[in-house]
């Protein structure tokens, strides 16, 4: 451990072994009070014939039943609330598209253990109590804002808490105070750097700005490039969820491509999706999660439909926390467009090759009677765009190029002027599929 470490990253190398039993002696109180107090895991239980007892070792996890989205939503509001109302504290909720939200009652404690894990990462980017942190996720029961408040508070720093939107004041606040790192999905980073463009500031002569804490959606290796490569920041992955605890469940250190899990509070396992089998260190698989020290709405073996790995290979930081993969997928965002099987990630990536193509970018799906239509807009960057057919047509080309190669798909692609595509403040939305189903 380098002496200088920060003390809020004192449990991050915490020996394997002592871990282990640590995650073993949480889980064994964990289980109990679960099956004691919330009716619908004491039921799954026993209609597996699995008791608290038979968790011996934390193999033993597999045994007990999942818990999944659809679970959180029958049960609303409080139906997987294990503590009583004078314990709660707080409350987040997830929308989804259709229905209820899902709603996470959390205990005082549970909040101090969510910002213990946005706080360790962020002390694991290089932010420290000497930076200024403009928090740009949306505030309210969405977690990205809070969650990310009380990270940066924790570890000292001023926090300036703008929430999502006025992309304009943004800027002028974050020239003005002297930002040094903002926090905001990387979608939003990429709107906000355009109008920055636009505003004639350039982030690396008019700001501070050091380090992105980007999350909440998916974003691709090329992605993060070019978010470097114009502002000249380190773009930092954050990762987590509403029903685990919000940002903060894993974060990206200097060395990882992936991110460390904070497995002193959330016990991670990768299923295969098909077998609900659990599948070793180093295969992918849908990720799941266990809650080890949260008591308002604890969560066993979670299904998070985020595709991931849990990497074998010791990082070079000396974290012992198991480095997760990035997450680029959800089981549930693969299309099956003319029987290929393609994420909307792996279409980003071959945008991303052709350097005359901004990150903004619209999958449309639609059907015939008989046969999908795949047509894909993408903004090219100002630089580019011309009223030039003839250049036009050789960049649309080369996308064409890059899809087929990649994915082998033959889309139809429209190049569109810049800035044309909608801007999210939050989760940026980049599949519309009108497909008869
Ligand atoms: O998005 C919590 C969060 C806020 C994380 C701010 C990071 C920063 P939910 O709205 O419940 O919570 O959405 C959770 O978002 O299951 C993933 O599919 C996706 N997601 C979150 N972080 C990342 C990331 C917040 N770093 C869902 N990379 C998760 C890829 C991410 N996907």
């Amino acid at each position: 451990m380098t002496p200088d470490i920060n003390p809020i990253s004192k449990p991050d190398f915490m020996p394997v072994e002592e871990l282990r039993a640590m995650q073993l002696a949480k889980l064994q109180k964990l289980i109990p009070y679960e099956y004691e107090r919330v009716p619908l895991f004491r039921r799954r239980c026993d209609e597996k014939g699995v008791k608290p007892r038979d968790l011996v070792t934390l193999k033993d996890l597999a045994k007990f039943p999942f818990m999944k989205k659809t679970d959180l939503r029958d049960e609303y509001p409080y139906g997987l609330t294990a503590a009583p109302m004078r314990e709660i504290n707080r409350f987040h909720c997830s929308s989804g598209t259709t229905g209820k939200p899902i709603c996470i009652p959390q205990t005082k404690n549970d909040v101090k253990i969510w910002t213990d894990g946005v706080a360790r990462c962020m002390a694991m980017y290089g932010i420290t109590a000497d930076d200024v942190v403009q928090v740009s996720y949306g505030y309210g029961l969405f977690t990205g804002g809070l969650g990310a408040h009380y990270g940066a508070e924790e570890l000292g720093c001023a926090v300036l808490p703008t929430g999502a939107g006025n992309t304009e004041k943004q800027i002028m606040l974050m020239k003005d105070l002297g930002v040094t790192a903002i926090c905001c999905t990387p979608s939003y980073f990429l709107h906000l750097a355009t109008v920055a463009e636009q505003l004639g500031v350039d982030f690396r002569r008019d700001t501070k700005l050091k380090h992105g804490v980007f999350g909440a959606e998916p974003w691709t290796d090329e992605i993060r490039a070019k978010i470097e490569a114009i502002s000249g920041i380190t773009a930092h992955d954050i990762y987590g969820l509403t029903e685990i605890a919000g940002p903060g469940v894993a974060g990206n250190c200097e060395f990882c491509h992936g991110m460390h899990v904070w497995e002193d509070h959330f016990y991670p396992e990768i299923i295969d999706p098909d077998t609900l089998e659990v599948l070793p260190d180093g295969e992918e698989g849908e990720l799941v999660f266990t809650t080890l020290d949260r008591v308002g709405t604890p969560m066993v073996r979670y299904r998070t439909r985020d595709l991931s790995r849990l990497q074998v290979e010791q990082c070079k930081c000396g974290r012992t926390m198991r480095v997760m993969d990035r997450v680029h997928a959800r089981t549930d965002d693969m299309l099956i467009i003319h029987g290929v099987n393609v994420f909307p990630s792996q279409i980003e990536a071959c945008l991303m090759k052709v350097p005359e193509i901004a990150p903004h970018y619209m999958i449309e799906l639609s059907s015939t009677e008989t046969m999908d239509l795949f047509e894909l807009k993408v903004e090219v960057t100002a630089e580019t765009f011309s009223d030039s057919v003839a250049a036009m047509e050789t960049i649309r080309k080369r996308v064409a190029a890059s899809i087929k190669e990649i994915v082998g798909l033959s889309p139809k692609i429209y190049l569109v002027a810049p800035g044309t595509l909608p801007r999210s403040q939050g989760k940026i939305k980049r599949v519309i599929d009108n497909r008869r189903k």
